[in-house]
């Protein structure tokens, strides 16, 4: 390894002293290391049939045991509280994200009577290690409360950013152990050029080989949390090169290979049918753009990939390879959010120079940066090339699709799309079957439990004074060696969205309100063909298991998020809403349109031919007005389902009105003429989780459109009123 770190010696001789202990040197117990990649898909890896390259992670495959039915959570923080816990994200207190819900299962911030990995395998002898995310405390600043950061959560040492998202030039709450620095002005770390993924691998290295210097006896634990290949679409130049030009075919091209061979592989049964395709090829407009978001993301991957063989080397160099269980998995599936795809804060282009830099030391706070370090503001949108420091990109929904193939949706819900993710789990020593496939089905909840297992530790039921959860998932191990692994279900809840599986039965459903749907994952992954109406014993069966786990596990009441309800004291009470193109509210600032009526004003200056004029929401419920086929549209979105009225596109400048009434009825004007009149299915039913935009619809789309559909015409301003 280049000389990019300055050692000191103090630290060492601290962890030296802090690891002493009272277990003998057990050579037994295996060294385990947990790797967890962020917002990728099923077939992302190239052992699970992507045409990224992964030969690290193919090769740990090929020596180890491959499991096609492992689940997370369907969302970093939840899926991260999960992990580290071996409960359910509710029951570590993350059901939701990092804010406070006022309610046990969604307080945005690990509880007490959950342990995590750290914690209990210290209790068994282990020195313990963390390099990458950590996401599951809202306390991200400098200089306040670090009770829930990873040295105070059981790690012996950290490096890597307590937020959940970031710069890969320079992430923000970048943190080593408990202090919070720089990437340029950091004394110990001096790479060539700084990106997060190496720092982290770099770190993850360097703590193997610091602990196996100082406590060569000892066994250690360390979780490795990438945050490849999550937005924004950061990579370097030399990895971005090898793949330019790699995905001219688009989308369905890289879905159909990706199916092929995942099922040579034998990853999806050989009959499993393929989801619907989510972006037409044929009819994105930035297709240069469109591809190089791809291109940016395959070498995210292919950096990560690296970054572990460098992990695998130090195994190897501290002649621990054979008896180290490594684990990879993901956190969610391929994201489909359209963060900086189209244009805000009118920085659409790179300006001619760049401003004044930011100084070497001081720290980034900001999730998206101003500006890169040398001084160049941060754009986003479709006339910028993402990869830079300087640009803010996220992949977007189609290739989010392939990344997923051939499953249904995306990070965010509870279908295979959203929850499935590849385990690699490889140790010569005690992994018994080489390169074989594991149909069983599992969930981040076993991580847990198998490392209690494999270390011989011990899962107190007290400890530090609070009473701990008991553990939820299962050991791993009887896999390892080709056992059945017992187990009732696996359930899920994120943002309404629910789910159970038992056996190969799978009830699902979307948002708070959906209907549940019933499929047998085991010739139907793909959630083609419902039974919920020709098995209705199974669905109440189903159901009943599941409301039976939410009530158990804090669960319930369902977070704000899902029902638009016990969080409205936060919500706008605003009736009136003058905004602008480039308006973009958060939810907490957007019209509360809940059980409303309401009237949208457009002024439009310049008529275009297609694009969103105004929308709130997203795939689970909102309204949006866009123009698309020569019509205007209004739709509105409850439980999933889509309703419309329509009339044609208008010509020339002027006023559209929309009028959405008490009774669902609507009315289209434009220029005081009534247009059209019609009906949609209803008033909106809960408080849409996104917020409202003028000129584009962001993170989840309410309309029948793709994803990246900014209004080409212009917008002077764009009146809501909701009515008493
Ligand atoms: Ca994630
Ligand atoms: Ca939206």
């Amino acid at each position: 390894m280049q000389r990019i770190f300055q050692p000191l010696r103090s630290s060492i001789l601290l962890i030296a002293w802090l690891s002493v202990s009272s277990f003998s040197n057990a050579a037994d117990r295996p060294n385990i290391i947990v790797i967890l990649s962020d917002d990728m898909g099923y077939s992302d890896i190239g052992c699970y049939g992507s045409e990224i390259d992964t030969p690290v992670l193919d090769g740990l495959a090929k020596n180890g045991l491959r499991f096609t039915q492992f689940y997370n959570t369907a969302r970093c923080c939840p899926t991260r509280a999960s992990l580290l816990s071996g409960l359910y994200p509710h029951q570590a207190g993350v059901g939701h994200m990092m804010d406070d819900h006022g309610l046990d299962g969604y307080r945005g911030e690990l509880n007490r009577h959950c342990m995590t990995m750290a914690e209990v395998l210290r209790g068994a002898g282990y020195g313990t290690y963390m390099a990458g995310k950590w996401h599951v405390t809202k306390q991200v600043k400098p200089d306040g409360s670090k009770d829930n950061w990873p040295l105070q959560r059981g790690f012996d040492r950290f490096y890597g950013t307590i937020h959940g998202a970031g710069s890969f030039f320079d992430p923000n709450s970048l943190t080593r152990d408990n202090t919070q620095i720089s990437p340029a002005a950091d004394p110990e770390y001096k790479p060539e050029t700084y990106y997060y993924t190496d720092a982290i691998s770099d770190h993850a290295c360097r703590f193997i080989d610091e602990h196996h210097a100082t406590n060569a006896d000892q066994p250690f634990f360390m979780y490795v949390a990438y945050t490849a290949a999550h937005w924004p679409m950061h990579a370097l130049p030399q990895d971005i090169e090898k793949y330019k030009g790699r995905y001219d075919a688009g989308y369905a091209a890289f879905r159909a290979s990706r199916l092929k061979r995942m099922k040579e592989l034998g990853v999806v049964p050989s009959d499993i049918q393929m989801s619907a395709q989510a972006e037409d090829w044929d009819k994105v407009e930035h297709k240069e753009w469109e591809r190089r978001c791809m291109e940016v993301y395959a070498a995210m991957v292919d950096r990560m990939d690296q970054g572990i063989g460098k992990i695998v080397n130090s195994l190897r160099s501290t002649n621990r390879y054979d008896n180290t269980l490594v684990l990879f998995m993901q956190d969610n599936g391929g994201c489909a959010e359209g963060l900086g795809r189209t244009p805000k804060k009118g920085l659409i282009e790179r300006p001619a120079s760049p401003g004044i830099a930011m100084p070497a030391n001081e720290l980034q706070v900001n999730m998206i940066p101003e500006k890169s370090r040398d001084g160049w503001p941060v754009v986003q949108g479709p006339n910028v090339m993402p990869g830079p420091a300087d640009t803010y990109i996220a992949y977007g929904r189609g290739w989010a699709n392939v990344s997923n193939t051939p499953f249904r949706e995306y990070k965010h819900w509870v279908h295979e799309g959203g929850i499935s993710t590849p385990l690699i789990a490889h140790w010569p020593a005690g992994v018994v079957r080489k390169g074989e496939l594991e149909h069983q089905a599992g969930h981040l909840i076993d991580i847990m439990a198998t490392c209690v297992d494999v270390a011989k530790a011990d899962y107190p039921a007290q400890w530090k004074g609070q009473s701990i959860t008991p553990l939820e998932g299962r050991s791993l191990v009887p896999a390892f060696n080709g056992k059945t692994i017992e187990r009732e279900a696996i359930y899920w809840e994120h943002e309404g969205n629910r789910a159970v599986r038992v056996g190969d039965w799978k009830l699902v459903a979307k948002g708070s309100t959906g209907p549940w749907e019933l499929y047998n994952i085991a010739n139907d992954r793909s959630e083609q063909n419902d039974l919920a109406t020709s098995d209705p014993a199974m669905v109440k069966k189903l159901t009943d298991m599941w409301q039976r786990y939410a009530e158990r596990a804090n669960v319930l009441p369902l977070t704000p998020y899902a029902k638009g309800k016990s969080d409205d004291g936060k919500l706008s009470n605003k009736k009136k809403f003058n905004m602008k193109a480039g308006t973009d509210l958060p939810k907490p600032q957007a019209p509360m349109l809940k059980d409303k009526a309401f009237t949208v004003s457009i002024k439009i200056a310049k008529p275009g031919t297609q694009g969103v004029l105004v929308a709130q929401g997203g795939s689970s419920a909102g309204f949006s007005i866009y123009q698309k086929a020569g019509k205007v549209w209004f739709a509105v979105r409850r439980n999933g389902q889509l309703s419309t009225v329509s009339t044609s596109a208008p010509k020339q400048a002027g006023t559209l009105k929309v009028t959405l009434n008490k009774d669902a009825s609507v009315t289209i004007a434009y220029e005081n003429q009534t247009q059209s009149s019609g009906k949609v299915s209803g008033l909106l039913n809960a408080m849409p989780a996104d917020g409202i935009q003028v000129g584009t619809d962001l993170a989840g789309i309410v309309g029948d459109h793709q994803a990246d559909f900014a209004f080409d015409g212009e917008l002077q301003n764009v009146l809501l009123t909701i009515s008493e």
